[in-house]
């Protein structure tokens, strides 16, 4: 199935609350060469698409919710295994600086786990300063940060100002990011992906460097 019709299918089914068919959709993408993540792309996408509908005044934010959540459940049906050999060294890290958009951070930690990568869940909607706590009492080394609002995206800039001095290799991702290409330099970020194979590409590069 071409994506963009896929996209259709599972928008559709999601504003109809049909979880049976928005998984037949994920499901039918999913027999494609790299099943995880072409699944994780058309979700993504199609979200990006529900939420760009919201914007302009199509939809409405429970619709936009509902959806979420409903993607939230077919992800965790869909989640590869995690892998039993895990590289643990340096400590990486995975959070949701201060907003409440979960989905992206559960992929790619899902995704890096499943690489043989092991990374400890921060949590979400965390703030700068308990963040920067958080980082120093675990000794992370390798911290991955998730936003989707732009003023989130913003406070990495200051993140990196109080991480200053301990070497926290700071690699971020969500949508604020992928809106504005330089953005991640502007926060001062070191390294910035877009999907879940940027982030096993990133993650290898560094552990491998270390
Ligand atoms: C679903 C959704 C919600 C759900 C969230 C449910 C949940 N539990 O996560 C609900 C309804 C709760 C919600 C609420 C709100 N939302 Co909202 N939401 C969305 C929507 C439609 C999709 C987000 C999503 O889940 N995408 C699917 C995931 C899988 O994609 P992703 O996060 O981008 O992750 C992928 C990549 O970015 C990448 N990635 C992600 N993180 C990382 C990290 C690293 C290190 C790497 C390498 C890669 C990477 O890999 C992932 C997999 O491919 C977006 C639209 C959009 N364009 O993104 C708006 C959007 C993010 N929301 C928005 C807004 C404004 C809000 C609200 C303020 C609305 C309101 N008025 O209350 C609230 C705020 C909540 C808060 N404080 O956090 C705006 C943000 C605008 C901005 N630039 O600041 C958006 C962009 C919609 C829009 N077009 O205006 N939202």
């Amino acid at each position: 199935m071409e994506l963009q019709d896929a996209i259709v299918r599972l928008e559709q089914s999601l504003l109809l609350l049909d979880r049976t068919s928005a998984w037949n959709v994920i499901l039918d993408v999913s027999s494609e060469t790299n099943p995880f993540e072409t699944a994780s792309e058309l979700v993504s996408l199609t979200l990006e698409r529900i939420g760009k509908n919201w914007e302009e005044g199509n939809l409405s934010l429970s619709q936009v919710y509902m959806s979420g959540v409903i993607c939230e459940e077919l992800i965790d049906l869909l989640l590869p295994p995690k892998s039993p050999n895990r590289i643990d060294q340096p400590k990486m890290g995975i959070v949701v600086l201060e907003d409440f958009h979960l989905l992206g951070k559960r992929i790619i930690y899902s995704v890096l786990r499943a690489g043989g990568y092991e990374l400890e869940d921060l949590g979400h909607g965390i703030t700068v300063n308990n963040l920067v706590q958080k980082v120093n009492d675990k000794n992370i080394r390798i911290l991955l940060i998730s936003v989707l609002m732009l003023p989130s995206a913003l406070r990495v800039k200051e993140l990196k100002k109080q991480l200053n001095g301990s070497a926290v290799t700071l690699v971020v991702g969500g949508a604020p990011f992928r809106f504005d290409p330089n953005l991640w330099r502007e926060v001062h970020a070191d390294f910035c992906g877009h999907n879940p194979s940027d982030a096993l590409q990133i993650v290898e590069r560094l552990t491998k460097a270390s």
